[in-house]
């Protein structure tokens, strides 16, 4: 393969260098420094590795056996950040960290060559690489504590402020966690993805949280070379515009020594006062942005010389050289050695096994044990861990509404299980807008149950930290309207670890999302959002929508069971409109309302993931509902049976996935679906309903009623735009005509 101008320009550079005296390798590599000569040669090798992956990523796409390919040529400083923390301090990688990325490696005491193979397989998306197995390349390792990330930059700073969080929350609580107690969160980032909406929540999350004394242990380095793709970055941006209550450390990364000592300061800085730091390395970029890049066609030759000039690799080998402690011939000799058997090992990495079936790529998307699930979710605090004594009769409780239904297993749930955090705005001290978390601060103390600042990336962040930090977050999102500026956390994070990582990191959580309409001429749009198309496509992630008090009971139960047993990721949306709703048909017939069950109950009243519950025995209509549209229907079917009509109902309650089996059996039952759904006509529920439905075959009535495609405007006009119960019944009387 021919050499392009970053390898011509190293060797011949190195091999005009004047070689200095030689020297004891114990030494400091240059007078003062906290560098030995030793360690500087062991951080040059990772530096070189890195180096040479981006050259054997070059030479494999080529062949057309990379996929992805964005290189860390000159960033390869980022090295000596890695030397300067610990390989059990949890990582989140900016995509050109590979020289991080091989320190650790070598750090954490494995083979040289085991780094590099890791890389490479990613590279040809082997089915053997070790974290994503062929289905992405990132940097991650469950033995590194690097913990992989996605490409959607700056995606990954609200976990690491999350994580930093956990670090110290778990211990506090005494919940077992992968991170020893001391360790600091490192989270790296590209200049121009400093400027994202996600990197200031995560930035924010730290600096407000060590702004009100809370420990916050997370070290960020942002790898400034001064360029995104294309777009400069203002000259002094990084410095000019950082966060004010983040310590500030800056490094150039040319200058491996540099770099050392100052992230051994920041690091320091984090790890003993336990608060964040902001570490600003300036480093260059070399071979481009990423695979088919061509530079030319944007920077000035001058401008990419200038960065050729300033390659890392240059100055550590430099510093050697001057040291004594290699000569340039030396130097070369191991370039060449290391080029020849990193292109080797790639050529052995392209003829590793791929992914070759959907269920092979698909496996690690949402693994489930459903009696596992069962037993966990049946298991209440009599059996509680940590010897907490459960102070409530072993009788059934209640009548209880909705909302105090959420409640009452809230705190059940966090009496029998010290590794439940709930958090969110206003959940504390308020308890909640609706009442639904009233309580819990009180009983459960300002460790397990408090309000975040006002930043639904952060609270999210937060959970996407505890989760892969053994605790079990539930946060809430006020409203669903509210989820939406920060879906990513759940749609690109959240939902995508278990995939990317092959299950080895998992961030359980039970997001809690007061949604849906009908709040009586309250609100408008943002407080009656019938929106949830943009959650339901989401692979893995399950989306609960109880409709009743009892069903709410126990389908948190089983969130939290699964999110505990297998890693899930579970939407829990809440209809606003019935939290507080008391009767079904008439005033006070309490029709609304359930008795609680006591945890002996429990396993008899369990409620399975994707499990419809049915509502009378009729064989001439079924109407599919959920939500809302629950009670509008049943009060229909109510109508419809003293008319001696055969009408059932099914409430569907998982709206990811579907119960696809209970709504099938409904539909070939009565030969006539009607599906009453208050989302909206377009990308609403009814759609995948309805197509469940062709796909298995049914070749019955099929009708739907919907909300239209509008926002919900204020006051009694919602109305006009949301699905009602005159528009279930008379589309259930056309259908049974
Ligand atoms: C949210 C998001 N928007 C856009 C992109 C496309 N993109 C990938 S890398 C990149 C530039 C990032 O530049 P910088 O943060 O400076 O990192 P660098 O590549 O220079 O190391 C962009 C815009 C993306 N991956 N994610
Ligand atoms: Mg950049």
């Amino acid at each position: 393969m021919a050499r392009d101008i970053v390898e011509t320009n190293f060797t011949d550079t190195v091999a005009a260098l004047r070689p200095g005296d030689p020297r004891d390798p114990a030494l400091p590599v240059r007078a003062g420094s906290a560098l030995t000569g030793a360690r500087c040669l062991e951080l040059f090798d990772a530096q070189l590795g890195s180096r040479l992956l981006d050259v054997a990523a070059r030479l494999l796409k080529e062949r057309g056996q990379a996929f992805y390919t964005i290189g860390s040529a000159g960033h390869e400083s980022n090295a000596a950040v890695a030397a300067a923390l610990r390989p059990t301090d949890p990582a989140l990688l900016h995509y050109r960290s590979g020289a991080f990325y091989l320190t650790r490696s070598a750090q954490a005491g494995r083979p040289p060559e085991a780094g590099l193979r890791d890389v490479l397989l990613g590279l040809t998306a082997s089915a053997e690489e070790p974290i994503a197995g062929g289905r992405h390349k990132v940097f991650g390792h469950p033995e590194l504590a690097v913990i992989p990330q996605t490409s959607t930059i700056a995606s990954h700073l609200p976990r690491a402020a999350g994580v930093a969080f956990a670090i110290e929350r778990a211990r506090k609580l005494g919940v077992p966690s992968p991170w020893p107690a001391d360790a600091i969160a490192v989270c790296s980032f590209g200049d121009a993805s400093a400027n994202h909406a996600s990197a200031l929540t995560g930035l924010n999350t730290a600096a407000y949280a060590a702004y009100q004394g809370l420990p916050e242990p997370v070290l960020f380095v942002c790898e400034d070379n001064g360029i995104g793709i294309s777009v400069r970055t203002p000259a002094g941006w990084i410095e000019a515009a950082r966060h004010p209550r983040l310590a500030y450390f800056q490094a150039d990364g040319f200058d491996l020594v540099e770099t050392y000592e100052a992230a051994l300061r920041a690091a320091d800085h984090v790890r003993r006062l336990r608060r964040p730091a902001l570490l600003h390395l300036r480093t260059v970029r070399l071979m481009g942005h990423a695979g088919s890049d061509v530079e030319t066609a944007y920077r000035s030759r001058r401008e990419i010389a200038a960065d050729l000039a300033r390659d890392p690799l240059l100055g550590t080998a430099r510093l050697l050289v001057e040291a004594g402690l290699l000569t340039p011939e030396e130097v070369l000799d191991r370039y060449e050695t290391l080029r020849a058997r990193v292109l080797e090992l790639a050529g052995e990495a392209a003829g590793r096994p791929r992914l070759t079936t959907a269920e092979q790529v698909m496996a690690p998307l949402a693994p489930r044990r459903p009696e596992l699930v069962a037993t966990e979710a049946s298991r209440g605090a009599p059996e509680a861990r940590r010897g907490e004594v459960f102070d409530r009769p072993p009788e059934w409780e209640g009548p209880l509404t909705l909302a105090q239904a959420i409640n009452r297993t809230l705190a059940d749930a966090m009496a029998a299980d010290p590794s439940i955090l709930v958090f969110g705005e206003d959940v504390a001290r308020k308890g909640g807008v609706y009442g639904v978390t009233r309580g819990l601060l009180k009983r459960f103390g300002a460790g397990r149950v408090f309000d975040t600042h006002l930043d639904e990336q952060a609270i999210l962040g937060l959970a996407l930290g505890a989760g892969v930090s053994g605790l079990l977050p539930v946060p809430e999102i006020q409203y669903l309207a509210y989820l939406h500026n920060a879906l990513d956390q759940i749609r690109g994070e959240a939902s995508t670890l278990r995939f990317f990582s092959q299950g080895a990191y998992r961030n359980p959580m039970v997001v809690r999302v007061a949604g849906y309409a009908y709040q009586k001429g309250f609100g408008g749009h943002f407080h009656n959002d019938d929106s949830v198309a943009a959650l339901r496509d989401i692979p893995g992630v399950v989306v609960a929508s109880p409709a009743r008090p009892d069903d709410a009971a126990a389908m948190l139960r089983t969130c939290l069971a699964a999110a505990r047993a297998d890693g899930e990721v579970c939407v829990f949306l809440e209809p606003i409109a019935l939290y507080h709703t008391r009767d079904l048909l008439e005033d006070g017939d309490n029709g609304w309302l359930a008795p609680y069950p006591p945890p002996s109950r429990w396993a008899e009243t369990h409620v399975p993931i994707g499990r419809a519950r049915e509502y009378g025995d009729g064989r001439d209509l079924a109407i599919v509902t959920f939500g809302n549209g629950l009670r509008m229907s049943l009060r229909v079917a109510v109508r419809l049976t003293a008319e001696g009509y055969g009408v059932r109902v099914l409430d569907l309650r998982w709206l990811s996935p579907l119960p696809v089996a209970d709504l099938v059996r409904a539909a070939e039952l009565t030969g006539r679906v009607l599906i009453a759904d208050e989302t909206r006509r377009s990308g609403g529920v009814s759609e995948s309903v309805a197509m469940a439905l062709l796909d298995a075959g049914f070749t019955g009535r099929i009708a739907r009623v919907a909300s239209q495609d509008s926002f919900v405007p204020l006051g009694a006009a919602a109305d006009l735009v949301l699905l009602s119960e005159a528009d279930i019944e008379e589309a259930a009387r056309k259908l049974l005509a």
